[in-house]
């Protein structure tokens, strides 16, 4: 039996900087060697889908659904069956059925085993779904999938799974409901060494726990020698040796949702929490004095935004010397609680936007109460373009604690300042997917 597994691309561009893909290493990992498998990334190679195969695994999120759909209908034809998985196929598995023979609700631990089982005797079921989380000790992941490919060097490692908090945006409780789960510290470091690079990017979407976990990582990662990033929750900075133990530890930057700087806009997200305890300077002055390069992030259209709130963020953020900043139009995606307010509001532009032929990279999916759509597509990516100035670039440069830190820290900022430079302009507008019309599956009761 052959396995094809496929990482869809958003848009019919190819990419220069595609990270690994970490469920296919851990699909990999958990198939059994006597199956053959191959895997495909379209954001870097063409699929070759008369390649022969038994049976394809996609990963689908919500951009990319409507490319998965495109790339299911093309092996459909060729009659092979189709298994999805991931973010969008847990939220909308209804909708994926309409294009794949078996849909994967939730982790791929516990239940890719019994997939592949199924598929080999041909008695492949439509769902496929865990009563209860596994945990994650004695995970194994393998990367060999990843031979041979170009992606940035860097290794993506995953900690733990789920987020303490509740965005009213973010698909993560959808996803892990209040589950948060941590794999075994001395598990992550061993993997980090024998993977072997030094750079390392932990794709948790909250590295902060709590305290006790944070600490527990920090201090095991010291001996590693590693410079490592992250996602992190700005209440870390209400602890200033928790961030010096975090620097010491190898953390040279890291992404924080600053969304907003409205503390009404933060409360209606759900994320009053940012401000709650200090406000962003002093949040921002323990991180920095720690040597930590921030990568702030903003999101915009919710009720107390206004055109005036572009240009308020675009200051702050080179104000406080950012490393990257992104801004983002507030985007509903299924099954977080946004997506329900906004469709009872009646506020949606499009019938499911991911499948929409009129929607583009970039722009707005409702009408936001301050502003028009437009103004908030146009808006976003204003405040993109003006972020990546030359004359920004330097200014945040020249931050001795963090950019500037060594000759090291600076090359990093310019390539990343470049490459972030060129993504604005390349991926705006772009229509997700190809023009090819999706073709739902037409099966008889
Ligand atoms: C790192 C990351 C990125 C990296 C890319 C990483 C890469 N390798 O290419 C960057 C920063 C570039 C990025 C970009 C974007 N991202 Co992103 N990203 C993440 C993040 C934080 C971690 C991804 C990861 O490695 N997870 C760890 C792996 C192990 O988990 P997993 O992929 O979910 O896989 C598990 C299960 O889902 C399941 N599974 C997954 N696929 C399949 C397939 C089969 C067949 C089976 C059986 C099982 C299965 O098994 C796996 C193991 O249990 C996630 C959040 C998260 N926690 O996952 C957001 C997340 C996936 N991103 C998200 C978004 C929105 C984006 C962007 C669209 C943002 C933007 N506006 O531009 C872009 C574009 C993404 C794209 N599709 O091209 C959303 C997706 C929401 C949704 N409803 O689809 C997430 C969930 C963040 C969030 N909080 O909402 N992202
Ligand atoms: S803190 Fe981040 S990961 Fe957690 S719910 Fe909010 S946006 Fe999602």
């Amino acid at each position: 039996m052959k396995i094809t597994f496929i990482r869809p691309n958003m848009y019919p561009v190819r990419s220069a900087d595609a990270m690994t893909p970490l469920c296919f290493a851990i699909l990999k990992g958990l198939t059994p060697p006597d199956v053959d498998t191959s895997f495909y990334d379209e954001r870097l190679e063409p699929i070759p889908f008369d390649e022969p195969t038994d049976l394809v695994a996609m990963t689908v999120e919500t951009y990319t659904a409507r490319r998965s759909y495109q790339i299911a209908n093309e092996y459909r034809r060729r009659g092979v069956r189709i298994v999805m998985g991931g973010y969008h196929a847990t939220f909308l598995p209804d909708e994926c059925l309409q294009y794949a023979d078996a849909v994967v609700q939730g982790d791929a631990e516990g239940i890719w085993g019994r997939v592949v089982a199924d598929a080999r005797a041909g008695r492949l079921r439509p769902r496929y779904e865990q009563a209860e989380f596994a945990p994650l000790a004695g995970s194994w992941l393998d990367r060999s999938i990843y031979t041979g490919k170009r992606y940035l060097p860097v290794t993506l490692v995953q900690y733990g799974r789920g987020c303490r908090y509740n965005c009213d945006f973010c698909s993560i409780r959808a996803f892990y409901g209040s589950s948060v789960r941590q794999r075994p510290v001395r598990e992550v470091c061993e993997e980090i060494e024998q993977v072997g690079h030094h750079h390392v990017f932990f794709v948790d979407d909250n590295i902060f726990v709590d305290v006790a976990k944070a600490t527990e990582l920090f201090q095991a990662l010291i001996p590693l020698k590693i410079s490592w990033s992250c996602q992190c929750s700005i209440d870390i900075a209400r602890d200033p040796a928790l961030v010096k133990l975090m620097q010491r530890s190898g953390c040279t930057m890291a992404l924080f949702g600053f969304e907003s700087l409205d503390r009404d806009n933060l409360q209606q997200m759900r994320k009053g929490w940012n401000l709650k305890f200090q406000d962003y300077e002093t949040s921002i002055k323990v991180l920095q004095d720690a040597g930590i390069m921030i990568y702030g992030t903003f999101v915009f259209g919710y009720d107390h935004d206004t055109v005036a709130s572009f240009d308020r963020a675009v200051e702050f953020a080179i104000g406080h010397k950012f490393y990257l900043a992104n801004f983002n139009p507030l985007t509903p995606t299924p099954r977080a609680p946004l997506y329900d307010r906004l469709e009872q509001e009646g506020r949606l532009i499009h019938d499911r936007w991911w499948l929409d032929p009129r929607f583009h990279y970039g722009d707005a999916t409702f009408h936001p109460r301050g502003m028009t759509a437009d103004e908030l597509t146009a808006g976003c990516y204003r405040a993109r373009t003006a972020f990546n100035t030359s004359g920004s670039i330097l200014h945040r440069l020249l931050d001795r604690r963090t950019n500037f830190r060594s000759p090291q820290r600076v090359g990093i900022f310019l390539l990343s300042n470049a490459v972030t430079r060129r993504e604005i302009h390349h991926k705006q507008g772009l229509a997700l997917g190809d023009a090819t019309p999706l073709l739902p599956i037409v099966r008889h009761a």
